[in-house]
């Protein structure tokens, strides 16, 4: 985040219809509840804009659909929202902080990004990777596409709504946390050459080397970074308050050391926090570790 950018638009997603399970759609109101508006302020932020989007629940009676891309009319209603919510807080120059829901929400900030950026960086945390189409997704959940959207690769795609520019630039993509991954996802990554730093790789060289490469590869030569959490990059024991826990992910001081690094590097112009679970969380810890994350990322230091 840039030092002369102190404004900041919360814009609030309660969607959970993407996701494996309940319970995503109460993320935004759990972060708010775990005292994000207070970590703002006292950054020195201004507020200048918090909207809820009006997000569609699970009908009382759901109908037959297809199994391939869930609740597909509803991940495309909220998507143009989002897009809207995002690009008109990028033209008022504030830096948009979207709170998921799960993480289909990413296909709407992706999609008002673009709109305002040519040349997009992303990190994308994550233990998955996003990458199914309506084709290759095994569950049907669309919060493991988002990413295939965004890139161009699904049926629904950015190109399909109003207002969103280009597909993400897979050169200008980096995933870190990785380690649940479909064969197809697999094959996607090599085949692309997407810069991916699984757990194996942050065991390896360690954080401090994966988030410096992470923003050389996003920052350099583009208009900034997206970051793209999704609280299940952390490990359960951190953040056990997620749809899809996969053993093995990032530490508490990695995860904070990596979202310090991105503040220092002045390259983020966008952040997006997903898959808070109040559902399945243990004494609000997953709402209250997200706050603190966003937290870093807008700057706050421990001294
Ligand atoms: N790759 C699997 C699992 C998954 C993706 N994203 C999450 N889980 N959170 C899928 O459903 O596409
Ligand atoms: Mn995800
Ligand atoms: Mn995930």
């Amino acid at each position: 985040v840039s030092a002369y950018q102190k404004e900041i638009a919360l814009i609030k997603v309660p969607f959970g219809l993407a996701g494996a399970r309940n319970g995503a759609e109460l993320g935004p109101d759990e972060l708010v509840t775990a005292g994000l508006k207070r970590e703002i302020a006292s950054l020195g932020y201004r507020l200048t804009r918090e909207v809820r989007v009006d997000c569609p629940v699970q009908p009382a009676n759901v109908p037959a659909r297809r199994l391939t891309a869930k609740y597909l009319n509803e991940v495309q209603q909220v998507s143009e929202k989002v897009c809207q919510e995002v690009s008109s807080t990028l033209e008022e120059g504030a830096f948009p902080l979207v709170l998921g829901g799960d993480h289909s929400v990413a296909i709407g900030t992706l999609a008002g990004l673009t709109a305002h950026y040519q040349k997009l960086g992303v990190i994308w945390f994550d233990a998955h990777a996003d990458l199914n189409t309506e084709d290759h997704s095994l569950t049907g959940n669309m919060h493991g596409m988002s990413l295939a959207a965004g890139l161009g690769h699904s049926t629904f795609n950015l190109s399909q709504i109003r207002g969103a520019g280009s597909f993400v630039d897979p050169s200008k993509l980096v995933y870190i946390g990785l380690r649940d991954l479909d064969l197809y996802e697999k094959k996607q990554i090599r085949a692309m050459g997407i810069r991916a730093f699984t757990m194996h790789d942050i065991d390896r060289l360690g954080m401090k080397h994966v988030i410096e490469q992470a923003i050389v590869i996003a920052g350099s030569g583009t208009d900034g970074i997206h970051v793209s959490f999704d609280m299940d990059c952390l490990d359960p024991r951190e953040a056990p308050g997620v749809g899809t826990p996969v053993p093995g992910g990032l530490s508490y001081r990695e995860a904070h050391f990596a979202m310090e690094c991105l503040a220092s590097s002045n390259h983020v112009v966008s952040m997006e926090l997903v898959e808070v679970n109040p559902l399945l969380d243990q004494n609000r810890h997953t709402a209250r570790l997200g706050v603190g994350l966003i937290a870093s990322v807008l700057g706050k230091t421990i001294l």
